[in-house]
C-alpha cells in the first residue's frame, strides 16, 4: 500500500475514534446531573425507608435508616432520620438526627443543615438533591460534599428510599439502576438492612 494512503488511514482512524469517544463518554460533572422536574415537597413528605446507600468518606449512618420528611405551614421542609451509627470503635447507637432544609432556585435541590439530638453526633451542612421520585414508591437522593477541579464529585453520598421497608419492585429497581449510572455511581451502593435495631434500642437523645 502507498505510504501516503496508509498514513491517511491511520489519521482517519485516530480522528474517528476520538470523535466517537467524546460522543459516547458519560458526563460525570455534578452540574450536569439531572434532578426531579417540578419537585413537589408536599407529596414527598412522610416516611421513607433507605433500602440502599452509597457512603461518603468518614463516619456515616450504617443501617436501619428511616427518614421522615415534613413541610410546615410556611413551606419549610424539615426531616428527622434515625439509623445505627458507630460512635466509638466498639460502640453502636441508634442516632436520631434532624435536618433543616433551605430552598434553592431549583425545587429539587436543597441545602440541609443537620445535627444529632445527642451532642456527640455529627453535625454539618450538605447539599440534598432529589434526583427522581414517584412519591408513592421510590426516591433517589444525591449529595455531593466535595467537587474535583473538573467538576466531577470527589465525596458523595446517596440514598435509595422506599415507602415500603421490604424493598422495591423489579421494575422500579430497573429505573433506580439507570439513575445510579447517570450519577456515575453504578455498583457503589450497598443494601441497607432493617432488622429492628432502632426499635429495640433505647433511642439516643
Ligand atoms: C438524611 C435524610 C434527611 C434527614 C437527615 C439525613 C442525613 C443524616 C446524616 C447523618 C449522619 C450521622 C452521623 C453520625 C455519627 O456521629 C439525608 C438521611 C438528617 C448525614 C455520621
Amino acid at each position: 500500500m502507498d505510504l501516503k494512503v496508509f498514513g491517511l488511514l491511520i489519521v482517519l482512524g485516530y480522528l474517528g475514534s476520538s470523535v466517537a469517544y467524546s460522543f459516547y463518554q458519560k458526563d460525570c460533572r455534578v452540574s450536569s446531573f439531572r434532578v426531579m422536574p417540578n419537585f413537589d415537597k408536599y407529596r414527598y413528605s412522610g416516611t421513607w425507608y433507605a433500602v440502599a446507600k452509597k457512603d461518603p468518606e468518614g463516619l456515616f449512618l450504617i443501617d436501619n435508616i428511616v427518614a421522615n420528611f415534613n413541610v410546615d405551614e410556611t413551606g419549610k421542609m424539615t426531616a428527622t432520620a434515625q439509623g445505627r451509627v458507630s460512635i466509638l470503635r466498639f460502640v453502636d447507637v441508634c442516632a436520631k438526627m434532624v435536618g433543616i432544609f433551605q430552598d434553592t432556585e431549583d425545587p429539587a435541590k436543597f441545602t440541609m443543615k443537620y445535627y444529632g439530638l445527642a451532642s456527640y453526633l455529627e453535625k454539618g451542612l450538605d447539599n440534598h438533591w432529589v434526583v427522581d421520585t414517584d412519591y408513592d414508591n421510590y426516591a433517589i437522593h444525591y449529595s455531593c460534599r466535595e467537587e474535583n477541579e473538573d467538576g466531577t464529585c470527589n465525596d458523595s453520598y446517596s440514598f435509595i428510599f422506599s415507602r415500603d421497608p421490604n424493598g422495591l419492585t423489579p421494575e422500579i429497581q430497573r429505573i433506580v439502576r439507570r439513575r445510579q449510572e447517570a450519577l456515575c455511581l453504578e455498583r457503589k451502593y450497598r443494601v441497607v438492612v432493617h432488622n429492628g435495631y432502632c426499635e429495640q434500642q433505647e433511642q439516643q437523645e
